[in-house]
């Protein structure tokens, strides 16, 4: 028998795991309930339990300082730092203002790498509750291990929080084993896949409550984590030419598009398009496009603003005159007519390595993309995170439906060097009020560019606006 087995045995003979309907923390329902407090009663399974944790750790996660997570990870901390030798620091649980008040006990040095160490993963928002102060008096969290992870998208919150997790024990396979060996009924395991299915990603509360100061992380870690392959090369291209402008070239005709292109080329990363504006569209349109965009290297975004179901939009992308699909690297869709949209888009999009922004909100005055639009608009991102690579927003930094996802690529249209708007309802924002206040990654610029009487130069200034706010953002 496996130590896993084992320990999987032992804690259920303990009574640290049941099943039945349980409320939990989150205030979801639960068909099990998993109490580790107990094992303060049970010495040799705690020794046994924390030789484990550190022995299943692969070589990569190097650390000088342990923290337990308040509370009942605290003894699997002791025992790990008395058996290894390794000092631990404690974290305060009562203490929320980490400037004033000594947070953390124990003696460290800035710099230091701390493990965290926690006995039950639900969302991780324990975890990140430990991180927050941990990082706030200077020492660096990569890695966090668990001994039960409830998978429920912990892993993936602390990921996008830049913490490894590593757990010993998964609960599928804890039911797994427990089912192997007899110990549960007919129908308990697929009574929790259900429920693990339908549960799949629960959500950390929101920042403020929380109590955790985010850390803004940089393109290039949030590019490893978009789970679309254009949204990595997007980040990538940022981060490499330094620009997170995105050029809205509303010409007249094709060929002042073209001539655009080349022009302010270098300033972007993005150049976003509205073929159905044009006059003098051609079939080779795309490929003259193409070839402008991999000289200057950017990507091209179609700004369609798909809104059909499903079997419709697959045809407005593949087919018709403009052939979107050929040539365009981005698309955008309302959500209005729901997560079918995607499943359509996707089929045609995706196996050629493109990626999809929803449009959680729009610039103009009075639309109705706000408050649960907003948020149905996340949850299917979120669904389909490996098509979606981001969003059309306007102010991510308010959206009560969740945290911001560092994954995916908010981009911001209205946008100018002065506050205003036009005749027409379009509202202009400044490129640092988008990306600090309002949490954006990408300034999508039109007229404030494209009428102005030098467009490259001009585009330049806005690249080095946008550029600076985003150092500023990271910096803070
Ligand atoms: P402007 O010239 O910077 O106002 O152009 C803005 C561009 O962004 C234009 O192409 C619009 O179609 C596009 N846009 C927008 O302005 N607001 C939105 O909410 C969305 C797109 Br979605």
């Amino acid at each position: 028998m496996s130590s896993m087995e084992s320990l999987i045995l032992q804690l259920h003979e303990i009574g640290a795991v049941k099943f039945g309907n349980f409320k939990l923390k989150s205030g979801i329902y639960s068909p099990v309930y998993i109490d580790l407090r107990l094992i303060v009663s049970y010495p040799s399974l705690l020794t046994q339990i924390s030789q484990t944790l550190i022995s299943s750790l692969p070589p990569s996660a190097t650390f000088d300082v342990v923290c337990g997570v308040p509370y009942t990870a605290l003894p699997i901390a002791t025992v790990v730092s008395v058996s290894n030798n390794i000092p631990m620091l404690m974290r305060r649980k009562e203490i929320k203002d980490y400037g004033t008040s000594k947070a953390i006990e124990g003696i460290f040095e800035k710099d230091q790498t701390c493990l965290i160490i926690e006995d039950l993963v639900t969302s991780g928002a324990s975890v990140l509750e430990t991180a927050a102060p941990l990082r706030a008096v200077g020492l660096k969290v990569s890695d966090a291990v668990v001994l039960i992870d409830r998978q429920q998208g912990g892993r993936e919150n602390l990921a996008e929080n830049g913490i490894k997790l590593h757990s010993m024990i998964m609960l599928t396979d804890m039911v797994r084993v427990l089912k192997e060996n007899g110990k549960i009924e007919e129908g308990v395991e697929e009574n929790l896949l259900k429920f693990l299915e339908e549960n799949r990603r629960v959500s950390v509360p929101s920042v403020e409550k929380l109590n955790v100061k985010p850390r803004v992380l940089g393109f290039k870690e949030r590019s490893e984590m978009s789970k679309n392959p254009m949204g990595k090369k997007l980040f990538e291209i940022m981060m490499k030419k330094e620009t997170n402008l995105c050029l809205a070239a509303d010409v007249g005709t094709a060929a002042e598009l073209l001539e655009i292109a080349d022009k302010v080329g270098p300033e972007i990363c993005l150049l976003k398009t509205h073929v159905d504006i044009l006059p003098d569209f051609t079939s080779d349109f795309g490929s003259k496009l193409r070839a402008i965009a991999d000289k200057h290297k950017f990507l091209i975004f179609e700004d369609r603003k798909f809104a059909d179901i499903g079997n419709t939009v697959t045809m407005q992308y593949e087919g018709g005159i403009f052939k979107i699909l050929e040539w365009a690297d981005i698309i955008n869709a309302h959500i209005i007519s729901g997560p079918g949209i995607v499943d359509g888009l996707k089929l045609k999009g995706l196996p050629r390595g493109k990626g999809l922004l929803l449009l959680a909100e729009m610039s103009s005055a009075g639309n109705l993309a706000t408050g649960d639009y907003t948020a149905a608009a996340v949850k299917i991102a979120d669904a389909q995170s490996d098509f979606v690579m981001g969003f059309i927003s306007v102010n991510p930094a308010s959206w009560k439906c969740g945290y911001v996802y560092p994954s995916m690529i908010h981009a911001t249209p209205g946008v100018q060097m002065v506050k205003g708007g036009d005749a027409l309802g379009q509202q202009y924002n400044t490129p640092h009020s988008v990306i600090t206040e309002r949490g954006s990654d990408i300034i999508i610029v039109g007229r404030g560019i494209i009428k102005a009487e030098n467009p490259a130069e001009t585009a330049h200034e806005y690249r080095l606006e946008g550029w600076k706010a985003y150092l500023e953002k990271c910096s803070q």
